[in-house]
């Protein structure tokens, strides 16, 4: 597992680079939004039921046939496991934005997945679109927490959506 730095260090260790110019403005916007990071994983933390519970109705208010018989979110069960797994892109996600690296998101969360989902018949389009929803959701917390929002807070939860959304459904 990666962060911002020890991914910067292993790119010029491989060609056995001194660190030059792109990597020290690179050191410095990632030690820049390091504060903002760590505040943002703070509000996250504090709020993480809510916006997981919030991000759920929001998406089966837009996707009622998820959740009725023959949707995968239908019975306690599905649904429950479809809570858990927003929840699992929620905590992922705040480590991906400490760490400032998708890197995370890859090894635990990403790998396997769509084969998983495939496999069970849990639809990725919703998934991707439920991702979509809480980091609009997280977004809104954290800026009424006085918080600083920005690309730094988006990229973890994009990176989700581009990775899973990105072949075919
Ligand atoms: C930390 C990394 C990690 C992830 C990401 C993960 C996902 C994950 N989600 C699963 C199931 C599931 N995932 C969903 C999710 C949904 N169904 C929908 O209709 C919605 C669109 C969506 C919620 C947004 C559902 C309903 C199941 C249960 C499917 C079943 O058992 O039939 C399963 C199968 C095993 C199980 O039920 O626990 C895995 C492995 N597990 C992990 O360890």
């Amino acid at each position: 597992m990666r962060d911002a730095v020890t991914s910067l260090i292993q790119n010029y260790d491989v060609t056995g680079r001194y660190l030059d110019r792109d990597a020290v403005d690179s050191l410095k916007s990632y030690f820049a939004t390091g504060t903002a990071r760590v505040q943002a994983a703070t509000v996250i933390n504090a709020n993480a039921a809510k916006l997981v519970k919030q991000a759920g109705l929001t998406l089966f208010a837009e996707q009622p046939e998820l959740i009725r018989p023959g949707g995968n979110a239908y019975t306690t069960r599905r649904y429950a496991a479809c809570l858990r797994d927003m929840d699992y892109y929620l905590r992922y996600a705040t480590y991906a934005l400490v760490a400032a690296d998708t890197d995370v998101l890859d090894e635990r969360v990403l790998q396997g997945l769509r084969e998983t989902y495939n496999s069970l018949g849990v639809p990725i389009g919703p998934t991707v679109i439920g991702i979509g929803i809480m980091k609009d959701l997280v977004k809104a917390e954290v800026q009424a927490a006085g918080l600083e929002t920005g690309p730094y807070l988006d990229e973890p939860f994009d990176y989700m959506i581009s990775e899973l959304g990105e072949k075919d459904i």
